[in-house]
């Protein structure tokens, strides 16, 4: 289990931050130096932050630096994580596409995988790291500036928004499972929106949702297009149904109980009857509940993990299906759906 850092509050400690910062600061530097002339001939876009993004392997990406010296998820991390991440036969590995319902899923998980591990189980006298730190610091996406500096954060479980294509081989190669949580892209959008609005700088102007639409309905968005992103996921869950578990974040709102038994199962920790019977499945899908969570990731605490400018009360807004009709119009609704009629035709993908 990975849990935040300790940070000692005594002179030896401070210089140690620095020094950390300075080293985090160099390895990203020689990443990005690395993938200079790979990263100058893919193709360019304009995005959604007054950045650019780039096309690798058919998706796009911001590049490394960009927003507030931070390398996490740019094209270059990509690269870097593709060439050195080596995964082992039981890991167990979290994909999704940005605001799919990653930290919701990240707490399920881990929850189930620790669940003998803490005191007084899931009450709130429990020493349960997810009453106190975000879902992000307990499981860590591997293309992250964290992960970069320290892959010896590896613990089995694992993270990451690469595209199914784009994985380091050795997780498809060594057969580790997957499970894919994927949300209806309406509110995906909606809620992609509400979340570069809160991390853009505070100097730049807000982001107009229309100004960003016909961008994101083109496919042009970090870690986009949207549609391919879950097709990939979909297709490798009909072709390794083993392997690569497919959940929606709809479902698990309608029937969490049968769906967490399910992951349970799938990741190779499923509950027993005498944990069914005595509610240890409820009490654990109470545990990661939106308030739950949201609660314990109020303002003021460290940012996570996956970037050294976001805080952790991000990731939690309204956490409800359907809200995007508060603010898309008709015709924005009728164009996402129209799309993702076409686009997941015969794969049987429903919300
Ligand atoms: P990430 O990919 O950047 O980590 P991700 O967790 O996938 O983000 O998405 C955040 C969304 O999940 C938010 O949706 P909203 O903007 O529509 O509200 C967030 O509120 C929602 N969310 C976070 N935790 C939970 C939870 N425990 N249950 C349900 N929804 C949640």
């Amino acid at each position: 289990m990975m849990l935040s850092p300790v940070v000692f509050h005594s002179p030896v400690a401070i210089i140690t931050k620095d020094e950390e910062e300075k080293a985090r600061k160099i390895k990203m530097s020689e990443i990005i130096e690395r993938y200079k002339d790979k990263v100058s001939t893919l193709p360019k876009q304009e995005s959604w932050m007054n950045n650019h993004v780039y096309k690798y392997q058919g998706f796009w990406y911001h590049q490394g630096f960009w927003y507030h010296s931070n390398a996490s998820f740019s094209v270059e991390a990509i690269m870097a994580t593709q060439d050195d991440f080596k995964a082992k036969p039981t890991d167990v590995f979290l994909a999704s596409h940005p605001k799919s319902g990653t930290t919701w899923l990240k707490a399920l998980v881990f929850a189930i995988m620790t669940r003998t591990k803490f005191k007084s189980g899931f009450s709130s006298s429990s020493t349960h790291p997810l009453l106190t730190i975000s879902p992000h610091d307990c499981v860590p996406f591997i293309e992250t500036e964290s992960f970069l500096n320290n892959p010896a954060y590896a613990n089995g479980l694992m993270a990451t928004h690469i595209p199914y294509n784009s994985l380091p081989e050795s997780i498809v190669s060594s057969n580790c499972r997957i499970v894919y949580i994927c949300r209806n892209p309406k509110d995906v959008f909606v809620s992609y929106w509400h979340f570069m609005n809160k991390v853009r700088d505070n100097a730049s102007a807000s982001i107009k949702l229309k100004d960003v639409f016909e961008m994101f309905s083109s496919g042009i968005s970090p870690v986009g297009p949207f549609w391919d992103h879950v097709i990939g996921y979909r297709k490798a869950s009909l072709e390794r149904p083993d392997k690569v578990l497919f959940l929606n974040y709809e479902e698990l709102q309608k029937d969490a109980n049968n769906e967490v038994k399910k992951l349970a199962k799938f990741v190779g920790y499923p509950f027993t009857e005498e944990e069914e019977a005595t509610g240890r499945v409820e009490e654990l899908i109470n545990l990661c509940s939106f308030e739950k969570l949201k609660e314990a990731n109020k303002a003021n605490k460290d940012g996570d993990e996956t970037s050294n400018v976001l805080s952790n009360e991000f990731f939690f807004r309204k956490g409800k299906v359907g809200d995007s009709v508060n603010y898309l119009t008709t015709e924005m609704i009728q164009i996402l759906d129209e799309i993702t009629k076409e686009k997941y035709d015969g794969l049987d993908i429903s919300f």
